[in-house]
């Protein structure tokens, strides 16, 4: 069975949750706890040296990455509809990609670090200031599709809705953002849906 290494406050932990929901498979959760530093442990760093979940574990396959992880579990159980191959498609969804671990970590993920766990060497002004822009630019993107890319749900929404969905634990509001809430709406309503903690 596949397992999932993650910790239940871990927004790139739930990526991985919520797409295996959503492709409805059976996976077992191992949690590692970043409290008590267990994504340090030597037992830990040996499925990620670089001591951070998730990662994914299938028969002999260990992935490490959100995204990776992501793009893994697409390819190999969610056919054409999550990660199309085709190269132009290809590259709008990798786009994405980027844009969950380069803007929106450095916005929003990183207002949420900052007040729900008081990583004070982040400077809060500039992850702020960043959360405005891509939030803006998301919400302008949406503003005539019902998805990011194409007419259907890829992983460029499971990448990037989790920490969006979450701008409010890093105190920053979606209500100036009518497009985007809509787009969270739709991703609520999908078949196999999770909320992020229900572990
Ligand atoms: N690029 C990685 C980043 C993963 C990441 O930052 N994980 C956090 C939890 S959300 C973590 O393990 N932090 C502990 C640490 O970096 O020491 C991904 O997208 O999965």
């Amino acid at each position: 069975m596949i397992k999932l290494y993650g910790y239940e406050l871990s927004g790139n932990s739930y990526k991985a949750l919520l797409l295996l929901s959503l492709l409805n498979l059976e996976y077992e959760w191992i949690k590692v706890d970043l409290m008590k530093g267990e994504h340090k442990s030597s037992e830990f760093l040996s499925l990620n040296s670089f001591g951070q979940v998730p990662v994914l574990v299938d028969g002999n396959i260990t992935i490490a990455d959100a995204q990776a992880i992501l793009v893994y579990l697409a390819r190999c159980y969610g056919g054409e509809q999550w990660l199309p191959l085709d190269a132009v498609s290809l590259s709008q969804i990798v786009r994405w990609l980027s844009t969950a671990a380069g803007e929106v970590r450095q916005g929003p993920e990183s207002a949420r670090l900052y007040y729900l766990f008081n990583a004070t060497s982040i400077n809060i002004d500039r992850a702020n200031q960043k959360a405005e822009f891509i939030l803006t630019q998301l919400d302008q993107h949406l503003r005539d599709r019902k998805w990011l890319e194409f007419e259907r749900p890829t992983i460029a929404d499971v990448a990037v809705f989790p920490y969006v969905a979450l701008a409010p634990d890093g105190k920053i509001a979606l209500d100036p953002y009518p497009h985007i809430q809509n787009w969270m709406a739709r991703i609520k309503q999908l078949p196999g849906y999770i909320p992020m903690v229900k572990l």
